[in-house]
């Protein structure tokens, strides 16, 4: 009886003991990798497909570059508009911009366009449990409909539709008011400065750059000729704020800083950061450490800052041990332009490097350089280095497939365009999504299938972007059919000899636009 006894004794020891070590191995390895992957969306502005190493282009980008090494190179990758206010609303919304009138390229004091109670993609990473940051060039507006607050709280922000932190310029580099904003509040403002922001008339004595030229450290070429900050006149006029203005060659280093802040501040929870650099948009006025060093220009001279950026961020992964669960997607918010605006020499400095590869058009337009961009998806955990990818893809995808990967819902009724291609973005699926819509100005929409074909409706529009970037529309009287595979570059234009694949591009096109 005894005997029995104890050995009742010892199994139920012996239970409790394993008990114990399989709990402890579990909150071990709990520790050790982080249940979900960190993620953080280096969006850059303006850089095109042929700007960066990996992609053909002539300026050393090495940290760009290894992130295609070891990651996933996109060769047919998309942003969803030719301008960036539309690609950033479609890619945080799920929700192609185009769906409504108002969401073009920002001014610098527009009312929020996403709303509190709006489905976004930050949102469903917030309740998936990541804390969330978005980091450098917002530009989808702030404030309600009065517009945005700028010597109080400033509502219908980034906080409000769900990043936990925002450190941010409000709309571009080019445009007034030339301040930070953190979290709700413009930094550094002294409330006896109270800043004033006009785009009609001026305001306040600053002098501008159209009566003042003498005073610029960069002349402007079109346009960005009022208020002068920092030696460089801008669009729109701003009076006020002197404590709180920017200097525009610490945007890269200001940026960077905040995102290791972000990024170190706490270890166990994962992360999901928005970095929206300002390079390589104009005014490209990059730090003293970087000008002249390219040998392209202050254009190249931003590129190796921005390389210098990612550089950074990568370090800081390294060094936490953090490269190895962290989803890393390098890419743009629409393709090229050389002179947009300033006499940076972008356009006679280029030589033989050729931001748009060999596609046409750039910026603003409906040919292939204005949304087809660079794009690499770098996860050490779950990637092969050095994939290469011809799936047709997407921006407007991220949020559908970040949320199917993390078995999040979402409200669909909000979030109509976006859909889970998480297989596409790990690079298992090479075919990726059936069809893409793209946005030029004036709101023409083309569409490229995965078969290589491109639609571009009929279009009565200038063959150049209106205003001297020397950039080709796209447009056409005509409907326009490309085969890309063979004719990168839309030279020859098949829509009369395939009338039946015009019929079928321009019913795809009509059913998305009718959604
Ligand atoms: C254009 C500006 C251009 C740039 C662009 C927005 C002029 C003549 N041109 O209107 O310089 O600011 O808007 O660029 O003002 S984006 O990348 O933010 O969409
Ligand atoms: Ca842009």
């Amino acid at each position: 009886k005894f005997c029995r006894g104890f050995y009742r004794i010892a199994k139920q020891c012996l239970f409790l003991v394993i008990l114990a070590i399989l709990l402890l191995s579990c909150r071990k390895s709990d520790q050790e990798t982080p249940p979900f992957p960190n993620v953080i969306l280096i969006y850059t502005d303006d850089i095109g497909y042929g700007d960066v190493g990996a992609y053909g282009g002539l300026i050393p980008t090495p940290n760009i570059d290894r992130l295609a090494k070891e990651g996933l190179l996109m060769e047919n990758a998309y942003a969803t508009s030719a301008t960036c206010t539309p690609s950033r609303y479609a890619m945080l919304t799920g929700e192609y911009a185009w769906r409504a009138q108002g969401r073009g390229v920002a001014p610098g004091d527009a009312s929020a366009l996403i709303r509190k109670g709006r489905e976004t993609w930050p949102a469903i990473m917030q309740r998936a449990g990541y804390r969330t940051a978005v980091i450098g060039k917002w530009h989808l507006g702030l404030g309600g409909d009065d517009g945005p607050e700028w010597n109080g709280e400033i509502s219908h922000g980034p906080l409000d539709i769900g990043f936990d932190y925002a450190f941010i310029i409000p709309s571009t580099g080019d445009r007034v008011p030339t301040v930070y904003v953190e979290n709700k509040h413009v930094l550094n403002l002294d409330l006896k400065d109270p800043i004033e922001v006009n785009y009609q008339n001026k305001v306040g004595d600053r002098p501008t750059g159209k009566d003042h030229p003498e005073l610029l450290k960069m002349m402007w070429s079109h346009g960005h000729n009022h208020t002068i900050v920092n030696g460089i006149s801008r669009i729109g006029y701003m009076a006020g704020g002197e404590s709180a203005l920017w200097r525009d060659e610490d945007f890269a280093d200001i940026f960077v800083e905040k995102s290791i802040s972000f990024i170190e501040e706490e270890e166990e929870i994962p992360f999901f950061l928005f970095l929206a650099t300002h390079d390589i948009h104009v005014p490209r006025m990059p730090h003293e450490r970087f000008q002249g060093k390219s040998g392209y220009g202050y254009r190249g001279d931003a590129i190796l800052q921005l390389d210098w950026t990612v550089g950074e961020i990568l370090r800081v992964l390294d060094k936490n041990e953090f490269t190895e669960n962290t989803i890393v997607v390098f890419t743009s918010d629409n393709g090229p332009v050389l002179d947009d605006g300033y006499e940076d020499l972008a356009e006679k400095l280029t030589g033989d490097h050729k931001p748009w590869a060999n596609l046409s058009g750039g910026k603003y337009s409906a040919f292939e350089a204005g949304t087809k961009i660079p794009m690499m998806v770098r996860w050490p955990k779950n990637i092969q280095p050095g994939s290469i990818s011809p799936a047709l893809f997407s921006q407007i995808d991220f949020m559908g497939s970040f949320a199917g990967y993390l078995a999040q819902s979402y409200n669909q009724n909000q979030a109509v365009d976006t859909r889970d291609s998480w297989e596409v973005l790990i690079g298992r699926d090479k075919e990726g999504m059936e069809g893409l819509v793209q946005e030029a100005i004036q709101g023409v929409l083309g569409y490229v299938s995965q078969d290589g074909y491109k639609f571009i409706p009929a279009h009565q529009g200038p063959e150049f972007v209106p205003w001297g970037t020397g950039i080709k529309t796209g447009f056409s009287q005509e409907d326009q059919l490309f085969y890309l595979p063979d004719d990168q570059s839309e030279s020859e234009n098949l829509a009369k000899n395939k009338p039946e694949i015009v019929t079928a591009l321009k019913r795809k096109l009509e059913e998305i636009v009718r959604n």
